[in-house]
Order: structure tokens, then sequence, then C-alpha cells
């Protein structure tokens, strides 16, 4: 009976080794502990700066010359990288899981053999292909400041960024939107450089705790998380003589420094400068970025975790693939079921938050009894709504419905329930909740039942009429006048 568990429970390379090798896997897995690298870098920064040509750009893909506006609030590459900073795209790279349960057999598989003193080599799941302990993904987000709203809940302190900057933007001069149609989006490209940095530092390090150190080769270089200025573009500025196009975007790099003098947010900005030709594959400032992005992640990624939690995180990854998100009663019960104590079951929960491969807030009352397990799902699903693409409805009444959200800022159900059709029904709810609780919506008093109706102040009209009046408000009424820019953190305090 035990071997029929056995049998179904240990990888079956271990299995065929025989009962030593069992017992040397189920200690592994319950007292066993691992360093694994689960790092990230995010590439932040106006649309159309540069960001996804400079992720293809590292990943030496061919570079696109059209390439167009990144669709949804982030878009996530999966890589794999050696000693000699190649970087390669993974394959199956949504299957996380599949990931995890690689990496931890892998690893266990390595110190059953020592044990064992066995050098014969034992293939993982038939799969040929050397796992390093490591994971690393890029999140290469949208620039559009539509999405602005939702990154609080992606930027996370345990990552590496990235902010580019097209170097033909003049720094005083209003900063454009990619589509000429929007217009200027109301703060100078200087001000929006130092906006991205700056809400890297509001999203993560104060609202967590102060930023720590990073020791590079055995020096203090940086606090994290560290952020990196990418200069792209470099291949149009005008003159002929590289040198000389360097030294203007020097010049560019020093302005950005001056300015961001005495701001608390400077300790952790990167005085390295890249100069980046996205249209080259081993340009090498992107090879300089890489190398030293690199040794960021490493520094902040490499964590030891015991083995049983990288059982957890699979067992969570792998209900992923068919429920967003789970009651975290659910995900504790499982935490207990991989041998983890109840008290460390919060701070494996909250571990996996931070290295982004679900999602759980103990802090809000609501969302605290829910555990999302498919971040790529629930990014699918908030895209729906916020999005500066419209979907092609073909339903007339829907499109009427798609128009009001466009017009006036109103979700209604009906609509959510059309956009959600393909998401698990008993999600519905929950959502509407995360929605909620994150303030990405606000439910209005409606009078049709079965169809509520939600405020989406992110997807309120911006009027730029300069000569709207204030008026005088009567007793029923109290009007209030917002500019977009009030909501964006401006880089004029420390
Ligand atoms: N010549 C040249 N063109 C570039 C370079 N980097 C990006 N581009 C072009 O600039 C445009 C915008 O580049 P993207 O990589 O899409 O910019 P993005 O920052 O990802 O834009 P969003 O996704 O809209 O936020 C595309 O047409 C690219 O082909 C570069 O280094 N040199
Ligand atoms: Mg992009």
């Amino acid at each position: 009976m035990l071997e029929y568990f056995d049998k179904l429970l240990v990888p079956p390379e271990i299995f065929a080794r025989g009962k030593q090798a069992i017992k040397i896997y189920k200690n592994e897995l319950k007292d066993g502990k691992i360093a694994v690298v689960n790092s990230r870098c995010m590439l932040l920064g106006k649309e159309g700066a540069g960001k996804t040509s400079c992720v293809k750009a590292m990943l030496k893909e061919r570079f696109n010359p059209d390439e167009p506006s990144t669709d949804g609030i982030v878009t996530r590459t999966v890589f794999q990288s050696n000693s000699k900073s190649e970087w390669k795209r993974i394959k199956d790279e949504h299957d996380d899981a599949e990931l995890t349960r690689k990496m931890r057999e892998h690893v266990i598989k390595q110190r059953v053999d020592k044990e064992l003193e066995d050098n014969q080599s034992y293939p993982i799941g038939g799969d040929s292909v050397n796992i390093p302990n490591e994971i690393t993904s890029i999140w290469d987000y949208a620039g559009q400041l539509d999405y602005y709203i939702t990154h609080r809940f992606f930027l996370t302190n345990t990552a590496s960024y990235c902010v580019a900057f097209n170097a033909l933007d003049n720094l005083d001069e209003p900063a454009n939107a990619r589509d000429p149609a929007v217009g200027p989006l109301g703060m100078t490209n200087l001000d929006m450089n130092l906006f991205w940095i700056r809400s890297v530092y509001e999203h993560t390090v104060a609202q967590h705790v102060s930023g720590n150190p990073i020791s590079i080769d055995g020096r203090v270089s940086i606090e994290s998380p560290p952020i990196s200025l990418v200069a792209t573009h470099m291949d149009k500025l005008p003159s002929w003589r590289k040198s000389r196009n360097r030294k203007k975007v020097e010049g560019m790099f020093n302005e950005m420094f001056d300015k961001m003098e005495g701001m608390k947010y400077a300790a952790h900005v990167d005085r390295e400068m890249y100069m980046v030709d996205n249209t080259v594959k081993s340009h090498a400032d992107i090879k300089k970025l890489k190398r030293n992005i690199g040794k960021y992640m490493q520094a902040m990624g490499m964590k030891e975790v015991p083995i049983n939690w990288l059982n957890f995180q699979e067992r969570l990854q792998d209900i992923g693939k068919t429920k967003v998100c789970i009651p975290f009663n659910e995900a504790s019960r499982i935490g207990t079921e991989c041998g983890i104590s109840e008290e460390a079951i919060i701070v494996a929960i909250t571990y996996m938050n931070d290295i982004g491969k679900i999602m759980y807030s103990n802090k809000d009352e609501k969302l605290r009894n829910t555990v999302i397990t498919n971040l790529h799902t629930m990014i699918q699903m908030l895209t729906t709504v916020i999005t500066v693409f419209p979907p092609d409805i073909k339903d007339k009444e829907m499109n009427n419905r798609w128009e009001r959200l466009e017009v006036e800022g109103i979700l209604e159900e009906k609509l959510l329930r059309y956009l959600w059709q393909h998401q698990d029904e008993g999600n519905f709810d929950i959502f509407i909740e995360v929605m909620r609780v994150f303030r990405l919506i606000f439910e209005k008093k409606t009078e049709e039942e079965g169809n509520r109706e939600f405020l989406v102040p992110c997807r309120m009209k911006v009027y730029t009429n300069t000569s709207l009046e204030v008026t005088k408000d009567d007793t029923q009424m109290v009007s209030i006048y917002l500019r977009q820019t009030f909501f964006l953190m401006l880089c004029t305090t420390p």
C-alpha cells in the first residue's frame, strides 16, 4: 500500500532507484532547503520609449521597426541565463507549475545522487535539458498612463527596474503620447522619466520597509530595488560621430541625476549610463545592461527556501491552470499537506507574492481570504476593462455599453459578464471584489436588477478644455474639478 502511494508521489526516476533513494527524497522534501534565484526585471517608461524592443534586444530576438504598442498591462517573458550572460527564452513559459516542478526535482535528484554517490545520469521526467535552480523573468509594461493605476499590484521590492527613455526626446519639452492624435501628456520628458523612478520608489520602498543595500562583488553599490536608466534610439541621433552623440546623451543623464539630487529615491538609481541601439542584436550597452542587471537580479532574487515551499508553490500554480483564485483556507490546507507549519504558511505565501508567482495581500479585510493563483489570467481579466485598445464587439447592445464605459467611465455588470464570458463563472464576484478593493471600480446605486453599475475612474474621459468654468454648486450638488496629473506622483518633493 505504502509502495503504491510512493509510486504516485515520488518522481519515477527516484522511485526506480529503490528504497534508499525514496527515503533521501522524502527527507529532503521534509527538511531540505534550496537556494533559488527567482528574480524579475521590470521595464517601465513612457509609451513608445522602446521597452519592448529593448527586451527583444536583450534576448537577441529580431528588431521590429513597426513594433506595436504593448497590448495589456504587462507581458512576461521567462528566461534562463548562463554564466556567459546569454539569456534564452524558456519554452512553455506559461506553465509555471511545470517549471517549479522541474527545478525542485532537479535539485533533489542531485542530492540523492550525491548521497548515493552514484554518478550515473538519470534524466528528469525524460527531459534531458539542464534545469538550473534559477527562474528569471522580464516584465514589460505598457507605457500608457491609463495603466498606471494597476502598477501598484505588480511593482515589488524584490525586482530590478529599468526606466527606458528615447534619446531623441528633448528633456525640457512636453512629453507626447505615442499616438499623435492623443497629444501631450501633461508633463515634460524629464518629469516623465523621474515620474517612473519615483513610482517604483513609492510602490516598493515607501510602502514597505526602507531599501536594503545590495552588495555586488563584495561592495555595496546601490539600494534595493535598483533602477537603471536606459536611453534608446541611439542609432537615430543626428551626428555621424558616435562620440558626439554619446556626449549629448551623457548630458541628458547628468541633467536627470542633478534633478534627483537630495531625493530619497536617488539612492536607488544606477549611475551607469546605458545608451542602446535596439535595432542591432549585440549592442555593447545592451551587453553591459544585461551584465549589471543580471548581477542585481542574482543579488536580490537569491533566497534559501525550504524545499516543501517549492512543492507548495507548484501545487498552487497547478491549481492556477483551472482556477484563478482559491480561498485562503484551501491554500492553507494545501500548505499543511506539503508539510509546512501553520505559522510558516503565511510567510511562504507572502514570499510567493513578492516574487510574483501568486498574488496575496493580508492587508485588506476582504482580500485576506483569497489567494490569486494565476497572475497571467488575472492580468488578462483586468485588461478587458482597463485597456487602450477597444475590443472588437459584434453584439450591438454590448457595443453601446462599451461606448458608455468609454465616454462616461461607467461599467455595467452585463458588459463585464460579456467580456469575461470565457472565464470561470465562479470567479466573477471575487474579481469584482478584487477590482473594488484595489479601488479600480466603485459601485453605483442602480435600479436595474442583475445589472449593477460601477464607476471606473481610470476610464473617465479627460477634458482638456481649459475654458471650463467653475460653476456655483446648488444644495444638491458639489462639483469637484480634477486634473489627470493630480493623480500622478510628480517629482517636486524629496
Ligand atoms: N531606430 C530605433 N527604433 C527603435 C528603437 N527602440 C525602439 N524603436 C522603435 O520605436 C517604436 C516604439 O518601440 P517599442 O519597443 O514598441 O516601445 P514601448 O516602450 O514598448 O512602447 P509601449 O509598449 O507602447 O509602451 C517602435 O516602432 C520600435 O521599432 C531603437 O533603439 N532604434
Ligand atoms: Mg511595449
